[in-house]
């Protein structure tokens, strides 16, 4: 590693940014069971203390990402000032079109024009609390979907889903972003209506330029190459955000390269090779759940993993890699990359954290600072915060 390298490394780590969900500051679980735990946030003002936590240690977390209908308040702005005063902003807005019964057979992509009037006025709240927290980007996954073939017309939904996408996007200011997000099964399992990366891509630059495409790590097919998709969609502009977690076989949500760290260094290496990791309007945020594990310290861990990945792909020596690609030296070039992999970077961000008055192992110095049990004494009484709205 080149000191010139490593000098690199250290700048572009210095103003990485990471975008927390206010969700994974509540209880969250599966089917079988939602665990409570001592100390959970209770209200959108407690998630965003506890955000402000991560960002006081790792110095990489400074915006937080709402759910509407899970963080509505009576005054955005006054949420948004309680941000400001902790030192962090409001991030994406998330829409919510799957816990409401009407949206049974499909909210933007219902039979029902009505129903679609209601899916698409949600979105209009949500352009709202946007401009009430100056937020910029309304992140819509789409839930939409069958579970038997025939059960309705694919291409029907497609085009009731143009036509109301259309009317969302309207709703946008000149300054705004529509991120879309695909998901290849549930809650649904025949046919998702956004089930892939080209399906969005397709709605995306049908729409306009103020729509891209939010890729979630763990909505594509075991085996799915996503660096490939990564690629593409930097290649064409439209890759306007991740919502970062793992997985070992479905949705898992799992904490961001905890099940496959080197498929977290691949994407991250796409990103730097088309140097789109600051400045290329890339929004890179955690979407987590922390079922079992307290909230805050996981998603400490969880910025620390991206930083990790981010600066083991920063120690590509593009060089070499360049030359072994162009003779077709395949080891050589592959070992460009897997050399990066396993470096310690560890010390180098320490470095960097040093550099910034924050101590070197965040994780550590949260753990040392008392504040877990503290809020687990103090947060006693109103109701932990979860999915429910
Ligand atoms: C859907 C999803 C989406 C969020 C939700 C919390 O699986 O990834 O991004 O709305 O999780
Ligand atoms: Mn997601």
């Amino acid at each position: 590693m080149t000191t010139d390298l490593r000098a690199r490394a250290l700048a572009a780590l210095a103003d990485q940014t990471i975008e927390l969900p206010s969700w994974a500051f509540g209880n969250s679980g599966t089917r079988f069971k939602v665990f409570g735990q001592p100390g959970v946030a209770r209200d959108p003002f407690e998630k965003i203390e506890d955000a402000a936590q991560v960002h006081r240690y790792t110095g990489a977390a400074p915006r937080v990402s709402l759910h509407v209908p899970w963080d509505l308040v009576d005054d955005f702005a006054k949420l948004a000032a309680h941000a400001a005063d902790l030192g962090v902003s409001i991030g994406a807005i998330n829409s919510n079109l799957f816990q409401d019964d009407d949206y049974r057979l499909g909210s933007l992509t219902h039979p029902d024009e009505a129903v679609r009037d209601k899916a698409i006025a949600h979105h209009a709240q949500c352009v709202d609390v946007m401009r009430a927290t100056g937020s910029t980007d309304l992140k819509l996954w789409l839930p939409d979907g069958t579970n038997y073939a025939g059960q309705d017309d694919l291409r029907g939904r497609q085009e009731r889903l143009a036509d109301s996408l259309q009317q969302v996007y309207a709703l946008l200011d000149p300054g705004h972003r529509l991120l879309l997000e695909y998901k290849f099964y549930e809650p649904y399992f025949y046919a998702m209506d956004i089930p892939d990366w080209g399906t969005s891509l397709l709605h995306c630059m049908a729409l306009g330029e103020q729509a891209t495409v939010v890729l979630d790590t763990g909505h594509h097919a075991p085996g799915t190459n996503i660096e490939f998709i990564v690629m593409q969609l930097l290649r064409v502009g439209r890759l306007g955000a991740f919502d970062f977690n793992s997985r070992y076989y479905g949705d898992d949500d799992l904490i961001v390269g905890s099940a496959d760290p080197f498929q977290l260094f691949r994407i991250m290496n796409e990103i730097v090779a088309a140097d789109a990791l600051l400045g290329a309007g890339v929004n890179f945020m955690l979407d987590q759940c922390h079922n079992i594990e307290p909230k805050i310290p996981g998603q400490i861990r969880s910025v620390m993993n991206v930083q990790e990945a981010t600066a083991k792909a920063l120690l590509v020596d593009r060089e070499a890699l360049a030359a072994a690609q162009r003779s077709g030296d395949v080891l050589a070039a592959h070992g460009a990359l897997t050399d990066a992999f396993s470096t310690d970077v560890r010390p180098l961000l320490a470095e960097l954290r040093e550099s910034k008055g924050l101590d070197a192992d965040p994780y550590a110095a949260y753990a040392r600072s008392g504040h877990q049990e503290r809020i687990a004494r103090e947060r006693v009484g109103g109701t932990q915060a979860g999915w429910g709205a």
